[in-house]
Protein backbone atom coordinates (compact mmCIF):
# COMPACT_ATOMS: atom_id res chain seq x y z
CA UNK A 1 0.00 0.00 0.00
CA UNK A 2 3.03 2.52 0.91
CA UNK A 3 4.79 1.39 -2.53
CA UNK A 4 0.86 2.81 -4.32
CA UNK A 5 1.10 5.57 -2.32
CA UNK A 6 4.18 6.36 -3.40
CA UNK A 7 3.88 5.91 -7.04
CA UNK A 8 0.46 7.75 -7.08
CA UNK A 9 2.42 10.70 -5.41
CA UNK A 10 5.31 10.77 -7.73
CA UNK A 11 2.82 10.47 -10.98
CA UNK A 12 0.56 13.31 -9.27
CA UNK A 13 3.69 15.14 -8.64
CA UNK A 14 5.03 14.55 -12.25
CA UNK A 15 1.74 15.59 -13.96
CA UNK A 16 1.32 18.38 -12.40
CA UNK A 17 5.01 19.79 -13.18
CA UNK A 18 4.74 19.01 -16.89
CA UNK A 19 1.51 20.81 -17.43
CA UNK A 20 1.32 24.44 -19.00
CA UNK A 21 -2.40 24.41 -19.30
CA UNK A 22 -4.81 25.93 -15.85
CA UNK A 23 -7.78 23.40 -17.51
CA UNK A 24 -5.32 20.44 -17.80
CA UNK A 25 -4.25 21.47 -13.88
CA UNK A 26 -8.16 21.08 -13.28
CA UNK A 27 -8.36 17.65 -14.47
CA UNK A 28 -5.54 16.39 -13.09
CA UNK A 29 -6.69 17.61 -9.19
CA UNK A 30 -9.87 15.78 -10.05
CA UNK A 31 -8.12 12.75 -11.03
CA UNK A 32 -6.09 12.39 -7.96
CA UNK A 33 -8.09 14.54 -5.33
CA UNK A 34 -11.65 14.54 -6.88
CA UNK A 35 -14.07 12.80 -4.89
CA UNK A 36 -13.87 9.47 -7.06
CA UNK A 37 -10.45 10.30 -7.70
CA UNK A 38 -7.42 8.13 -7.52
CA UNK A 39 -6.86 8.53 -3.35
CA UNK A 40 -10.51 8.21 -2.53
CA UNK A 41 -10.47 4.84 -4.22
CA UNK A 42 -7.26 3.72 -2.17
CA UNK A 43 -8.99 5.80 1.07
CA UNK A 44 -11.66 3.05 0.17
CA UNK A 45 -9.58 0.09 0.41
CA UNK A 46 -8.82 1.11 3.86
CA UNK A 47 -11.04 -1.37 5.30
CA UNK A 48 -9.48 -4.59 3.39
CA UNK A 49 -6.49 -4.24 5.46
CA UNK A 50 -5.65 -5.38 8.60
CA UNK A 51 -6.99 -3.12 11.50
CA UNK A 52 -3.26 -2.03 13.12
CA UNK A 53 -1.99 -1.48 9.94
CA UNK A 54 -5.18 1.36 8.74
CA UNK A 55 -3.88 4.05 10.93
CA UNK A 56 -0.39 4.29 9.39
CA UNK A 57 -1.61 4.25 5.88
CA UNK A 58 -4.20 6.75 6.43
CA UNK A 59 -2.36 9.18 7.28
CA UNK A 60 0.27 8.34 4.58
CA UNK A 61 -2.76 8.64 2.48
CA UNK A 62 -3.77 12.28 4.33
CA UNK A 63 0.15 13.06 3.74
CA UNK A 64 0.36 12.08 0.10
CA UNK A 65 -3.21 14.49 -0.44
CA UNK A 66 -1.38 17.14 1.17
CA UNK A 67 1.60 16.94 -0.97
CA UNK A 68 -0.35 16.92 -4.25
CA UNK A 69 -2.25 19.97 -3.44
CA UNK A 70 0.69 22.19 -2.49
CA UNK A 71 1.85 20.79 -5.65
CA UNK A 72 -1.37 21.82 -6.97
CA UNK A 73 -1.58 25.18 -5.22
CA UNK A 74 2.07 26.30 -6.36
CA UNK A 75 1.95 25.17 -10.14
CA UNK A 76 -1.24 26.91 -10.47
CA UNK A 77 -0.46 30.61 -8.96
CA UNK A 78 2.79 30.16 -12.00
CA UNK A 79 0.39 29.17 -13.95
CA UNK A 80 -1.87 32.26 -13.07
CA UNK A 81 0.23 34.46 -13.27
CA UNK A 82 2.12 33.63 -16.42
CA UNK A 83 -1.70 33.44 -17.98
CA UNK A 84 -2.16 36.87 -16.75
CA UNK A 85 0.79 38.53 -17.98
CA UNK A 86 0.69 37.00 -21.36
CA UNK A 87 -2.64 39.02 -21.63
CA UNK A 88 -1.85 41.74 -20.67
CA UNK A 89 1.34 41.50 -23.06
CA UNK A 90 -1.47 40.64 -25.94
CA UNK A 91 -3.92 43.71 -24.73
CA UNK A 92 -0.61 46.34 -24.23
CA UNK A 93 -1.96 49.69 -25.46
CA UNK A 94 0.58 52.49 -26.66
CA UNK A 95 -0.85 55.21 -25.53
CA UNK A 96 1.90 57.64 -27.60
CA UNK A 97 -0.06 56.74 -30.78
CA UNK A 98 -1.82 58.86 -32.11
CA UNK A 99 -6.07 58.64 -32.32
CA UNK A 100 -8.31 57.73 -34.85
CA UNK A 101 -9.34 60.57 -37.15
CA UNK A 102 -12.95 61.27 -36.72
CA UNK A 103 -14.61 63.96 -38.62
CA UNK A 104 -17.48 65.81 -37.10
CA UNK A 105 -21.23 66.42 -39.24
CA UNK A 106 -21.67 69.93 -39.66
CA UNK A 107 -24.91 71.55 -40.45
CA UNK A 108 -25.93 71.63 -44.32
CA UNK A 109 -25.48 75.30 -45.69
CA UNK A 110 -29.16 75.67 -46.26
CA UNK A 111 -30.12 74.31 -42.90
CA UNK A 112 -28.31 76.56 -41.45
CA UNK A 113 -29.60 79.86 -43.67
CA UNK A 114 -33.21 78.70 -42.87
CA UNK A 115 -32.43 78.35 -39.50
CA UNK A 116 -30.87 81.94 -39.25
CA UNK A 117 -34.18 83.22 -41.15
CA UNK A 118 -36.64 81.51 -38.41
CA UNK A 119 -34.36 82.57 -35.24
CA UNK A 120 -33.94 86.08 -36.83
CA UNK A 121 -38.21 86.32 -37.30
CA UNK A 122 -38.95 84.59 -33.77
CA UNK A 123 -37.18 87.41 -32.27
CA UNK A 124 -39.92 89.53 -34.63
CA UNK A 125 -42.77 87.23 -32.49
CA UNK A 126 -43.51 85.06 -35.10
CA UNK A 127 -43.93 81.61 -34.23
CA UNK A 128 -43.23 78.52 -36.29
CA UNK A 129 -45.92 76.35 -38.31
CA UNK A 130 -47.47 73.34 -36.93
CA UNK A 131 -45.96 70.55 -38.66
CA UNK A 132 -48.93 69.16 -39.24
CA UNK A 133 -50.16 71.84 -40.87
CA UNK A 134 -46.85 72.35 -43.42
CA UNK A 135 -47.18 68.81 -45.98
CA UNK A 136 -45.51 68.73 -48.66
CA UNK A 137 -47.90 66.95 -50.71
CA UNK A 138 -50.89 69.05 -51.10
CA UNK A 139 -53.97 69.16 -52.54
CA UNK A 140 -55.07 71.61 -55.96
CA UNK A 141 -57.01 73.78 -53.02
CA UNK A 142 -54.48 74.43 -50.93
CA UNK A 143 -52.03 75.12 -53.17
CA UNK A 144 -53.78 76.82 -55.35
CA UNK A 145 -57.55 77.43 -54.83
CA UNK A 146 -57.30 79.02 -51.51
CA UNK A 147 -54.83 81.50 -52.60
CA UNK A 148 -57.01 83.63 -55.16
CA UNK A 149 -55.19 81.69 -58.55
CA UNK A 150 -57.95 81.78 -60.96
CA UNK A 151 -58.59 77.78 -61.96
CA UNK A 152 -56.74 78.88 -65.59
CA UNK A 153 -53.48 80.37 -64.28
CA UNK A 154 -50.88 79.26 -66.14
CA UNK A 155 -48.62 77.42 -62.81
CA UNK A 156 -51.76 75.09 -62.83
CA UNK A 157 -50.08 73.47 -66.13
CA UNK A 158 -48.70 70.39 -65.49
CA UNK A 159 -45.78 72.38 -67.24
CA UNK A 160 -44.88 73.89 -64.11
CA UNK A 161 -46.37 71.66 -61.19
CA UNK A 162 -45.51 68.37 -60.20
CA UNK A 163 -49.23 66.04 -60.36
CA UNK A 164 -49.02 62.52 -58.14
CA UNK A 165 -50.06 60.31 -60.63
CA UNK A 166 -52.56 58.41 -59.03
CA UNK A 167 -54.67 60.32 -56.88
CA UNK A 168 -56.88 63.09 -58.45
CA UNK A 169 -56.04 66.90 -57.09
CA UNK A 170 -52.82 65.71 -55.34
CA UNK A 171 -49.59 67.54 -55.94
CA UNK A 172 -46.65 68.50 -55.03
CA UNK A 173 -46.29 72.35 -53.38
CA UNK A 174 -44.98 74.91 -55.63
CA UNK A 175 -45.03 76.79 -52.29
CA UNK A 176 -45.29 76.96 -48.53
CA UNK A 177 -48.28 79.22 -48.62
CA UNK A 178 -50.40 75.98 -48.13
CA UNK A 179 -49.13 75.48 -44.28
CA UNK A 180 -50.68 79.74 -44.07
CA UNK A 181 -53.67 78.58 -45.10
CA UNK A 182 -53.73 75.27 -43.11
CA UNK A 183 -53.27 78.01 -40.10
CA UNK A 184 -55.01 80.56 -40.78
CA UNK A 185 -57.88 78.10 -40.56
CA UNK A 186 -57.43 76.74 -37.60
CA UNK A 187 -56.64 79.69 -35.66
CA UNK A 188 -57.36 83.18 -35.20
CA UNK A 189 -56.00 86.19 -35.39
CA UNK A 190 -53.93 88.04 -34.04
CA UNK A 191 -51.36 85.89 -36.00
CA UNK A 192 -47.73 85.98 -36.40
CA UNK A 193 -46.29 82.68 -38.40
CA UNK A 194 -43.51 81.80 -40.51
CA UNK A 195 -43.35 78.53 -42.47
CA UNK A 196 -40.81 77.57 -44.09
CA UNK A 197 -40.04 73.72 -46.10
CA UNK A 198 -39.34 71.97 -49.54
CA UNK A 199 -40.80 73.38 -52.30
CA UNK A 200 -41.47 71.69 -55.95
CA UNK A 201 -41.62 73.03 -59.84
CA UNK A 202 -41.52 71.27 -62.65
CA UNK A 203 -38.15 73.19 -64.16
CA UNK A 204 -35.57 72.71 -66.77
CA UNK A 205 -32.36 72.40 -64.16
CA UNK A 206 -29.37 74.94 -64.80
CA UNK A 207 -26.94 76.57 -62.53
CA UNK A 208 -30.03 78.78 -61.38
CA UNK A 209 -32.94 77.04 -60.94
CA UNK A 210 -33.61 73.11 -59.88
CA UNK A 211 -36.84 70.98 -59.46
CA UNK A 212 -36.72 71.29 -55.41
CA UNK A 213 -35.61 74.54 -53.53
CA UNK A 214 -36.72 75.73 -50.17
CA UNK A 215 -38.83 78.83 -49.52
CA UNK A 216 -39.32 80.64 -45.85
CA UNK A 217 -42.96 82.07 -45.97
CA UNK A 218 -44.55 84.25 -43.24
CA UNK A 219 -47.48 86.55 -42.25
CA UNK A 220 -49.10 88.59 -39.98
CA UNK A 221 -52.99 89.07 -39.42
CA UNK A 222 -54.61 91.26 -37.17
CA UNK A 223 -56.42 94.74 -36.62
CA UNK A 224 -55.02 97.94 -38.38
CA UNK A 225 -51.94 95.75 -39.76
CA UNK A 226 -50.39 98.28 -42.86
CA UNK A 227 -47.64 97.83 -45.37
CA UNK A 228 -45.70 100.35 -42.99
CA UNK A 229 -45.56 97.12 -40.41
CA UNK A 230 -44.14 95.18 -43.35
CA UNK A 231 -41.53 97.93 -44.34
CA UNK A 232 -40.36 97.75 -40.95
CA UNK A 233 -40.09 94.08 -40.66
CA UNK A 234 -38.44 93.19 -43.99
CA UNK A 235 -36.01 96.21 -43.41
CA UNK A 236 -35.27 94.25 -39.91
CA UNK A 237 -35.08 90.81 -41.28
CA UNK A 238 -32.11 92.32 -44.54
CA UNK A 239 -30.38 94.56 -41.45
CA UNK A 240 -30.05 91.16 -39.51
CA UNK A 241 -29.80 88.54 -42.60
CA UNK A 242 -27.02 90.58 -44.30
CA UNK A 243 -25.37 92.07 -41.11
CA UNK A 244 -25.88 95.55 -41.97
CA UNK A 245 -28.47 98.10 -42.63
CA UNK A 246 -28.15 98.78 -46.62
CA UNK A 247 -30.55 100.57 -48.66
CA UNK A 248 -33.81 98.50 -49.83
CA UNK A 249 -36.51 98.90 -52.59
CA UNK A 250 -40.08 98.09 -53.10
CA UNK A 251 -40.97 97.72 -56.60
CA UNK A 252 -44.91 97.41 -57.20
CA UNK A 253 -45.62 93.42 -58.62
CA UNK A 254 -48.13 91.08 -58.96
CA UNK A 255 -49.54 87.88 -57.04
CA UNK A 256 -52.34 86.69 -57.11
CA UNK A 257 -52.64 86.04 -53.18
CA UNK A 258 -51.36 89.85 -52.33
CA UNK A 259 -52.40 92.96 -53.19
CA UNK A 260 -50.79 95.54 -53.38
CA UNK A 261 -47.58 93.45 -54.07
CA UNK A 262 -44.08 94.38 -53.99
CA UNK A 263 -40.77 92.68 -55.01
CA UNK A 264 -37.79 93.72 -52.83
CA UNK A 265 -34.06 94.64 -53.74
CA UNK A 266 -31.46 94.76 -51.57
CA UNK A 267 -28.46 97.12 -52.43
CA UNK A 268 -26.22 94.63 -53.63
CA UNK A 269 -24.24 93.47 -50.87
CA UNK A 270 -20.81 92.96 -53.68
CA UNK A 271 -20.52 95.90 -55.36
CA UNK A 272 -22.61 97.92 -53.02
CA UNK A 273 -24.61 99.70 -55.82
CA UNK A 274 -22.02 100.26 -58.26
CA UNK A 275 -22.86 97.46 -60.42
CA UNK A 276 -20.93 94.23 -60.45
CA UNK A 277 -21.43 91.08 -62.58
CA UNK A 278 -23.66 89.09 -59.30
CA UNK A 279 -26.16 92.22 -59.51
CA UNK A 280 -26.03 92.11 -63.41
CA UNK A 281 -25.00 95.85 -63.41
CA UNK A 282 -27.84 97.61 -61.79
CA UNK A 283 -26.83 97.59 -58.14
CA UNK A 284 -30.20 95.95 -56.39
CA UNK A 285 -30.64 92.21 -56.05
CA UNK A 286 -33.86 90.57 -55.52
CA UNK A 287 -34.30 88.95 -52.23
CA UNK A 288 -38.22 88.70 -51.85
CA UNK A 289 -41.61 88.86 -52.49
CA UNK A 290 -44.36 90.57 -50.68
CA UNK A 291 -47.66 92.36 -50.22
CA UNK A 292 -51.05 92.83 -47.98
CA UNK A 293 -52.62 89.37 -48.27
CA UNK A 294 -55.69 89.99 -50.54
CA UNK A 295 -59.23 90.04 -49.02
CA UNK A 296 -60.17 87.20 -50.89
CA UNK A 297 -58.20 84.74 -49.30
CA UNK A 298 -59.20 86.58 -46.05
CA UNK A 299 -62.38 85.62 -46.60
CA UNK A 300 -61.66 81.86 -47.70
CA UNK A 301 -60.52 81.06 -44.46
CA UNK A 302 -63.30 82.97 -42.57
CA UNK A 303 -61.29 85.86 -41.58
CA UNK A 304 -63.26 89.34 -41.84
CA UNK A 305 -61.34 91.59 -44.23
CA UNK A 306 -63.41 94.59 -43.16
CA UNK A 307 -61.97 94.27 -39.27
CA UNK A 308 -58.77 92.40 -39.97
CA UNK A 309 -55.72 92.95 -42.51
CA UNK A 310 -52.15 91.35 -42.82
CA UNK A 311 -49.13 91.37 -44.94
CA UNK A 312 -47.31 88.23 -46.09
CA UNK A 313 -43.69 87.68 -47.78
CA UNK A 314 -42.27 84.65 -49.24
CA UNK A 315 -38.25 84.02 -50.27
CA UNK A 316 -36.15 81.84 -51.18
CA UNK A 317 -33.65 79.68 -49.24
CA UNK A 318 -30.74 79.08 -52.07
CA UNK A 319 -31.14 82.74 -53.29
CA UNK A 320 -30.34 83.87 -50.20
CA UNK A 321 -28.03 81.61 -49.38
CA UNK A 322 -25.86 82.08 -52.88
CA UNK A 323 -25.58 85.71 -52.36
CA UNK A 324 -24.70 85.50 -48.87
CA UNK A 325 -22.01 82.75 -49.79
CA UNK A 326 -21.28 84.00 -53.19
CA UNK A 327 -21.83 80.43 -54.15
CA UNK A 328 -22.78 80.37 -58.45
CA UNK A 329 -24.65 77.22 -58.96
CA UNK A 330 -27.83 76.20 -57.02
CA UNK A 331 -26.82 72.20 -58.37
CA UNK A 332 -24.18 72.14 -55.60
CA UNK A 333 -26.90 72.25 -52.52
CA UNK A 334 -27.98 69.30 -54.17
CA UNK A 335 -24.52 67.15 -54.83
CA UNK A 336 -23.42 66.42 -51.49
CA UNK A 337 -20.27 66.92 -52.45
CA UNK A 338 -18.22 66.88 -49.36
CA UNK A 339 -15.48 68.92 -50.95
CA UNK A 340 -18.18 72.17 -50.95
CA UNK A 341 -20.20 70.91 -47.95
CA UNK A 342 -16.87 71.28 -45.44
CA UNK A 343 -16.71 74.51 -46.20
CA UNK A 344 -19.45 75.74 -44.04
C1 LIG B 1 -51.00 83.47 -47.73
C2 LIG B 1 -51.16 84.71 -48.28
C3 LIG B 1 -50.09 85.31 -48.90
C4 LIG B 1 -46.59 84.79 -49.58
C5 LIG B 1 -45.81 85.55 -50.56
C6 LIG B 1 -44.31 86.02 -52.13
C7 LIG B 1 -44.97 87.20 -52.05
C8 LIG B 1 -43.20 85.76 -53.06
C9 LIG B 1 -41.56 84.25 -53.85
C10 LIG B 1 -40.22 84.64 -53.39
C11 LIG B 1 -39.21 83.89 -54.17
C12 LIG B 1 -41.52 82.78 -54.01
O1 LIG B 1 -39.38 81.48 -53.50
S1 LIG B 1 -39.89 82.37 -54.43
O2 LIG B 1 -39.90 82.00 -55.78
N1 LIG B 1 -42.61 84.59 -52.94
O3 LIG B 1 -42.87 86.57 -53.86
N2 LIG B 1 -44.81 85.06 -51.28
S2 LIG B 1 -46.15 87.12 -50.90
O4 LIG B 1 -47.86 85.29 -49.58
C13 LIG B 1 -48.88 84.66 -48.98
C14 LIG B 1 -48.75 83.43 -48.42
C15 LIG B 1 -49.81 82.83 -47.79
C16 LIG B 1 -52.17 82.80 -47.05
Amino acid sequence: MKTKLEALKNQAINEINTTQDLKELQDIKIKYLGRKGELNTIKRGLKDIPPEERPVIGELANKTAAEIGENLNRVYENLYKKSVSQKLEAERIDVTLPGDYIPYGKQHPLTATVNEIISIFNRMGFMLVEEANNPEVETEYYNFDALNFPPDHPAKDMQDTFYTINAENLLLRSQTSNSQIREMENKRPPLRIISPGRVYRAEAISSRKYNLFHQVEGFMVDKEVTFGNLKGVLNEFTRQFFGQARPTRFRASFFPFTEPSAEIDVQCIICSGKGCRTCSGTGWLEILGAGMIDPNVLRTVNIDPEVYSGFAFGMGVERLAMLKFAINDIRLFFNNDVRFLEQF
